[in-house]
């Protein structure tokens, strides 16, 4: 199978993360849909990334729906398959995507010309983030993983995030919120997650926090 989408998109390396815990081979092909020339719009109307491109030629998108398919295709599930589990490693893996959304708006509208800038607008995705990470300090049960006793999509959708806030909006969550550092430590040494850091995110993710 392909998979389409730059090496910085958190999205993307979910995926990448998920098709390494399942060691699934696949082919990588590094595109941004803001490359010129690029192919995924034609594959995908929103123009978005991460797309799969299954080997039996069906065109996929939206790193959600990316990993429940790749899900299907070994026998060790990282979506529970019981109910009451999968609801809540879903709501982990939920409040997961809502950060890293919430870290890619701040980002976008931190880029753009200064005068254009709306310092509510970031301020509210700041807002949504501190308040995410609160959620989870105190929901979190001070195990090795969220749901369960194996690796899933909450702590691959969570783990992921907080990541990704060292890498683009880069503070010190750790200090209030030492629980969930400590949990975040014993998922980011996986392989999964130590192949999958991008360019520039190491140096974020050693930095002292
Ligand atoms: N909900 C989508 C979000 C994907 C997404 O926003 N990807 C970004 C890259 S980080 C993108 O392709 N942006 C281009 C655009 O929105 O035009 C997913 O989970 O795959």
């Amino acid at each position: 199978m392909k998979l389409y989408g730059h090496v910085t998109s958190p999205y993307v390396r979910k995926v990448r993360i998920a098709l390494r815990e399942k060691n699934i081979r696949f082919e990588w092909i590094q595109e941004s849909p803001h490359d010129a020339g690029n192919h995924i719009v034609a594959m995908n109307p929103l123009g978005k990334v991460p797309v799969l491109e299954t080997d039996d030629g069906r065109v996929l998108f939206d790193s959600t729906l990316l990993i429940e398919y790749i899900d299907t295709l070994t026998p060790e599930r990282l979506i529970p398959e019981g109910d009451t589990e999968r609801l809540r490693a879903q709501l982990w893996n939920t409040l997961g995507i809502g950060i890293v959304d919430a870290t890619v708006a701040r980002l976008l509208e931190g880029r753009r010309p200064p005068a254009e800038q709306s310092r509510s607008f970031i301020a509210r995705q700041e807002d949504k983030i501190a308040r995410a990470l609160a959620w989870a300090d105190k929901a979190e049960r001070g195990a090795a993983y969220l749901v369960g006793e194996h690796f899933t999509i909450a702590d691959l959708g969570l783990a992921s995030a907080l990541e990704y806030i060292d890498f683009r909006y880069a503070h010190d969550w750790r200090g209030t919120h030492p629980r969930l550092a400590r949990w975040l430590a014993g998922i980011s040494t996986r392989g999964s997650f130590a192949e999958t850091v991008p360019p520039g995110m190491e140096k974020a993710l050693d930095a002292p926090h």
